[in-house]
């Protein structure tokens, strides 16, 4: 029998094998990657490893998929479900102002402590949004979704063994070896001809719109790595000639402690397509659509300390200055500059944990977690953030379009929020703050028992 965390570690190693022959650059991505990985842990030993085991960072990656309807989301959802990978997150990436995208998003992961240890790997997923007028006319909504009704992105072959490693847990090895290759092919590159008219149609309005409802199927976009220096990796990406988009998203480099997620890329390559004209040739183009990505991931911080990072990046927008030396200086101000601090002003999530070689001398632990953890009774573990940026996916986005598409401000914009997203897949999109305040909050329930306080 094959289990859940197996399956998805064996599909995440699948689908980074195809893609390293779909698009060579990746593979260069992934081994600066590794070679930084290893120069940081050399150097800092321990330390690196505080935020993820180096077997846990090395495997780790995050794929990036775009979907056209709330069934084919629903069915997307099936799939991963499979994996043991639940939608988390809901992003609206339909307001980020200078690069408005008509999509919603969620991030299928796995949420137990242990299944992400065992393998962290999730899916960030974009759902076309047809119905927001901001975007679409009526007609252009009305062709789409028509095109898009009569396409089948998951044989049904591959839905029923999905539903059958979800609800068993475990799959018999014959079945989840045609499971896997029946889900890394269905994520493969088409090469199906393109209607080069009606992708060029919905390219005037996004060319990510033309990416998802140009094509008869979905493909994945980029599969992301995680580096432990990713200021070191922009360098060494930039020395060997690849020309990276300008800035690293998220929080600055600074002295403090890692938070939430840095992330860059490089622009999208032109890959060759089969189009067809309209007189009904077929020619080989070229499009370009998927690009290469690393991130580097810090600490998971509160609603409170996310409430900071947005207030920061408002500062940050407000100032023509240069915007890294600014982002320093603003985190230096105001984001506390230690672990120790940024739990006890709760902007971050730990997780407890006895020391279990502490000098054992008969007294009783003090009752308050300072104390605690001030007397070396107990540690308390950083917990890594999972998840991602609406700001930064905005950006990331970025790297496959050329100029902004259009988006008709006058129209009011289509509603859709998280109670949407899980009505329309029919599981319930998670609460990413929850999760960790859960991880938290188990851990300090474990220690008031183990050391039977009362964690005042
Ligand atoms: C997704 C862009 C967002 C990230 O890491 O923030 C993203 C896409 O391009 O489909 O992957
Ligand atoms: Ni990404």
């Amino acid at each position: 029998m094959i289990s859940q965390w197996q399956l998805r570690a064996a599909f995440a190693a699948r689908l980074s094998d195809m893609y390293g022959r779909e698009v060579p650059a990746y593979t260069t991505l992934v081994d600066v990657s590794r070679e930084v990985n290893e120069d940081v842990l050399r150097a800092q030993g321990a330390d690196a490893e505080r935020l993820g085991s180096i077997g846990r960072v090395t495997a780790e990656r995050h794929g990036a998929i775009r979907v056209g309807t709330p069934a084919e989301l629903a069915q997307v959802a099936r799939v991963f479900g499979a994996l043991g990978m639940r939608p988390v997150g809901f992003y609206d990436l339909r307001e980020a102002a200078a690069s408005a995208v008509p999509v919603v998003s969620t991030a299928f992961r796995p949420v137990d402590r242990e299944e992400l240890a065992r393998n962290p790997f999730r899916v960030f997923t974009s759902m076309l949004t047809p119905a927001d007028p901001r975007f679409f006319d009526a007609d252009l909504r009305a062709r789409l979704e028509t095109f898009l009704a009569g396409r089948e992105l998951f044989p049904p072959e591959l839905l029923a063994l999905a539903d059958r490693a979800e609800a068993e847990r475990e799959l018999p090895e014959d079945d989840a070896e045609r499971f896997l290759q029946l889900a890394v092919t269905a994520f493969e590159l088409s090469t199906e001809p393109i209607d080069r008219a009606w992708y060029e149609t919905l390219e005037r309005v996004s060319a990510v719109a033309a990416d998802i409802g140009g094509v008869r199927s979905t493909h994945i976009n980029h599969l992301t790595p995680r580096v432990l220096d990713i200021d070191e990796l922009y360098r060494r990406m930039t020395e060997r000639g690849i020309e990276m988009i300008d800035t690293i998203q998220g929080p600055p480099r600074w002295k403090g402690p890692d938070l939430l997620l840095r992330q860059t890329s490089f622009r999208a390559l032109a890959e060759p397509r089969a189009l067809r004209t309209p007189d009904g040739q077929v020619t080989s183009g070229a499009l370009r659509v998927r690009f290469g990505e690393v991130e580097a991931r810090g600490i998971a911080v509160t609603r409170e300390g996310r409430a900071l990072y947005d207030r920061l990046l408002t500062l940050l927008d407000q100032q023509a200055a240069d915007r890294a030396e600014l982002a320093r200086t603003l985190w230096t101000e105001h984001v506390p500059g230690t672990e120790r601090e940024l739990a006890a002003r709760e902007l971050a999530y730990f997780t407890y944990h006895v020391v279990p070689d502490r000098p054992q001398d008969g007294s009783r632990p003090p009752q308050a977690l300072d104390d605690l953890l001030a007397q070396g009774w107990v540690r308390a573990e950083p917990i890594v953030y999972e998840d991602f940026l609406p700001r930064s996916a905005a950006g990331i986005f970025q790297s496959n379009l050329s100029d902004a598409g259009s988006r008709d401000n006058e129209q009011q914009g289509a509603a859709y929020d998280s109670d949407w997203l899980s009505g329309a897949i029919g599981r319930e999109v998670l609460d990413p703050f929850a999760l960790y305040e859960r991880q938290q909050s188990e851990s300090l329930a474990r220690v008031a028992a183990e050391l039977d306080v009362r964690l005042t």
